[in-house]
């Protein structure tokens, strides 16, 4: 194995939950993915809304325009349950997770999101291992959605990582969808576009999929390494988590 380096991980909802049934989460692939994370020891781990959180905000929305505070309580409610999914495979395989809830941490001022992560980081240095989600936060009068995506980039500015993982269900980014063309490997540079035209998500999600993940990276620490893989190739797991190597999508952020 390589050298245990800190880094922080983001599994994403579509990785962890089954796509097409609404509030199931996926615990075969989720509990292959924490045998991986039992030997590599991240600091913090994100997880992603999947067929929980984004069918919840997607059918709120059928019914009105927008969210509003009172869509609070449900939303949360529904990322809970998945967290306590995650986190009883968590602890089953001996990894010492507690939940960190973002609608207790976190809300949004005038587009700009404001966590209070003090307790997390005592938690880190105690070597606790944070567990945080995308979640529905208060944001000016209503709420908004707080993508697991943003929250993984301030924690790691926060705890000062600049090593990232991005579990997805795709082998990494594609350079072209029709081809499948897998991009291995992107330098991005704060103030400047993206050097092509990243592709959102097909599938039903609030938040915005890969062009937004990718965009969020801009926040990152220069120098950061943010390496995007399929959470559900066991080999392409193996490879980057346990020997360091890069199977898919290497993105390097530079101010
Ligand atoms: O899957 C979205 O988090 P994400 C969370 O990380 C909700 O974008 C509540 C839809």
């Amino acid at each position: 194995m390589i050298k245990p380096e800190r880094f922080i991980i983001k599994l994403g909802g579509s990785v962890i939950t089954k796509k097409d049934r609404r509030y199931k989460a996926d615990k075969e692939s989720l509990c292959q993915i924490v045998d991986h994370l039992k030997v590599s020891k991240p600091l913090v781990i994100v997880h992603g809304g999947g067929s929980f959180g984004h069918y919840m905000v997607y059918n709120i929305l059928q019914r009105k325009a927008r969210l509003e505070h009172t869509d609070l309580p449900q939303i949360s409610y529904i990322m809970d349950k998945l967290n306590q999914e995650v986190i009883q495979c968590l602890l089953d395989k001996g990894i010492p997770a507690v939940s960190f809830p973002p609608h207790s941490l976190c809300r949004i001022i005038d587009s700009a999101v404001s966590c209070n992560m003090e307790t997390m980081k005592e938690a880190v240095s105690r070597r606790l291992v944070p567990v945080l989600y995308g979640d529905s936060v208060l944001a000016g009068n209503g709420i908004e959605i707080l993508s697991g995506d943003t929250l993984t980039v301030l924690a790691a500015r926060e705890i000062n990582v600049k090593r990232l993982y991005f579990l997805t269900d795709v082998d990494g980014l594609y350079e072209d969808l029709e081809t499948k063309e897998i991009v291995r490997h992107l330098v991005i540079k704060k103030g400047e576009p993206l050097p092509f035209n990243v592709k959102g998500s097909s599938t039903i999600d609030v938040t915005g999929g890969m062009r937004a993940k990718i965009n969020s990276l801009k926040n990152l620490l220069s120098g950061s390494k943010v390496y995007i893989l399929n959470g559900r190739n066991q080999e392409h797991l193996y490879r980057a988590l346990i020997k360091g190597e890069n199977p898919s999508t290497l993105i390097e952020v530079y101010d």
